[in-house]
């Protein structure tokens, strides 16, 4: 691989707060020269007469030669680096200030600070990530639970990248058979070869769609399916709130009116990363604070993916109650809650004959919740998804992968009414824009973009 050298950029690599080690990055021309200037191994002579990628220990001097820090230095050469190029790492004390002032010395020996995710974009121009890698960088440390770990983990690893590499090459055949065939075709009519052709369209545009489809699990995977918890008054919200999440975060009160402002946290159940939120109960708001509540309940049940609806399954259901009806939709998954003091049957047949799905259950023992937490994936549309890198995470790719899709089905559609003239053209355009999600085809603002979402040493 051809070395492409930039000069020599740094940044603290790891977060900002204190910690056992915190990691200095330097990569780019003469970052060996730099690191001659500025540590010292404990053993004498330079960092330059050890072997690369040997973990050496020593002091960080400052221009006096003064000690700033003990730590270690590894030399990784390029291009078997993250980057590519010559790269500098300095594991130093981990507090914030030590780490500033071994950063300082670095930039005064001739490095620049690094713009956000300037080494990562260093790693995709050297040809080190695709430009799908680069963003599952970006998803795997802002990744918040097990099952985004696995799919930005699995996509880092290539596998998704190889199957969109798979269907470009696989377009790009197709296409190339068909002006194959119109060059050669006296009569207009295709040769039979040519089914194998088809075969493969069809094919790659049946895997585009499924691509494209598993980004609302993706997005889910990604941010948390925002789920609202609403009812009337004491029906029990933020008790069953509480007992979603493990712990008690909302204030529960026998008191009418308790919940007054949105409390949302996040929780992962059933497999399902949830961003829930508990909301004041829906009535004729008693004073301007609460009136004001309800109202946030409203956009908050509109905008929701998913609503969980409560009810107080022990007594009659009141007007408020049907308001509540009203607002959610057969689609809610109804709550009949306080099943420990009883149901009362006239209000579970009426909220069987309103909802799609009613779970019984009691906020207060837990009993009825394993039931719920089984339905929650078909309920937020993530039934049989593996987190094994194939969802989509990024809205970027999303529109690609739908471009993409909608492009090799307008090139089977054209095959099968046998205007192929247009085809080639379709087919090419279908190419471009999966070649965008791997950035062989991609405009630089777009790749600016990507880039931009990292932070400072990354
Ligand atoms: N027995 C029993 N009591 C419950 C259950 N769930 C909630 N409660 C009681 O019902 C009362 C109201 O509960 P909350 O969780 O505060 O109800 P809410 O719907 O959040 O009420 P607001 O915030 O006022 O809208 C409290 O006294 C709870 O202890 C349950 O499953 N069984
Ligand atoms: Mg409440």
């Amino acid at each position: 691989m051809k070395l492409n050298q930039d000069a020599a950029i740094a940044a603290i690599a790891t977060a900002p707060a204190p910690g056992a080690v915190g990691i200095i990055r330097v990569s780019g021309q003469g970052v060996l020269d730099i690191a001659d200037m500025l540590f010292l191994p404990k053993n004498g002579g330079k960092l330059s007469d050890r072997p690369a990628r040997s973990a050496v220990f020593g002091t960080v001097l400052d221009a006096e030669a003064n000690p700033l820090d003990v730590c270690l230095a590894i030399f990784f050469p390029g291009p078997a680096s993250y980057t590519g190029e010559d790269t500098l790492e300095l594991q130093c004390h981990g507090g914030r200030a030590v780490l500033s002032a071994v950063l300082e010395r670095v930039l005064a020996c001739g490095a620049r600070m690094a713009g956000p995710g300037e080494f990562t974009r260093r790693a995709y121009l050297n040809g080190k990530l695709d430009l799908a890698q680069a963003e599952a960088v970006a998803d795997l440390i802002s990744a918040d639970w097990e099952g985004a770990v696995k799919n930005a983990a699995a996509q880092l690893s290539g596998a998704y990248g190889a199957k969109i590499r798979a269907i470009y090459e696989d377009l790009r055949a197709v296409a190339a058979a068909y002006t194959a065939a119109m060059d050669y075709s006296d009569q207009n009519v295709l040769p039979p070869e040519l089914e194998s052709s088809v075969a493969a369209l069809r094919r790659a545009a049946g895997e585009l769609r499924r691509l494209a489809d598993s980004a609302r699990a993706g997005e889910i995977l990604r941010d948390g399916l925002h789920t609202a918890v609403v009812g009337r008054p004491n029906a029990g919200k933020s008790s069953v709130f509480n007992r979603l999440l493990g712990f008690s975060r909302s204030i529960v009160t026998d008191e009418a009116g308790t919940t007054r402002d949105i409390v949302s946290e996040k929780v992962c159940i059933g497999g399902i990363p949830l961003r829930l939120s508990d909301t004041a109960g829906l009535r004729e708001g008693t004073s301007a604070p609460e009136r004001m509540g309800i109202a946030l309940t409203r956009s908050e049940a509109a905008s929701a993916g998913l609503v969980l609806a409560v009810f107080d399954g022990s007594a009659p259901l009141t007007a408020e109650d049907e308001e509540v009806m009203r607002l959610c939709g057969r689609d809610a998954l109804c709550l009949c809650n306080k099943m420990d003091l009883g149901i009362c049957e006239e209000t579970l047949a009426r909220l069987r004959a309103q909802f799609d799905a009613v779970f019984v259950l009691s906020a207060e023992s837990g009993d009825g919740f394993d039931a719920l937490t089984a339905a929650l994936p078909a309920a937020a549309g993530c039934e049989g998804v593996r987190y094994d890198g194939s969802l989509v995470t990024n809205a970027r790719q999303r529109d690609a992968l739908r471009l993409a899709a909608e492009l090799a089905e307008e090139a089977l559609r054209a095959h099968e009414l046998g205007v192929e003239d247009a085809l080639w053209g379709t087919l090419q355009e279908a190419c471009e824009a999966i070649g965008t999600i791997l950035g062989i085809s991609v405009p630089e603002d777009v790749e600016k973009e990507v880039f931009s979402r990292f932070c400072i040493g990354k």
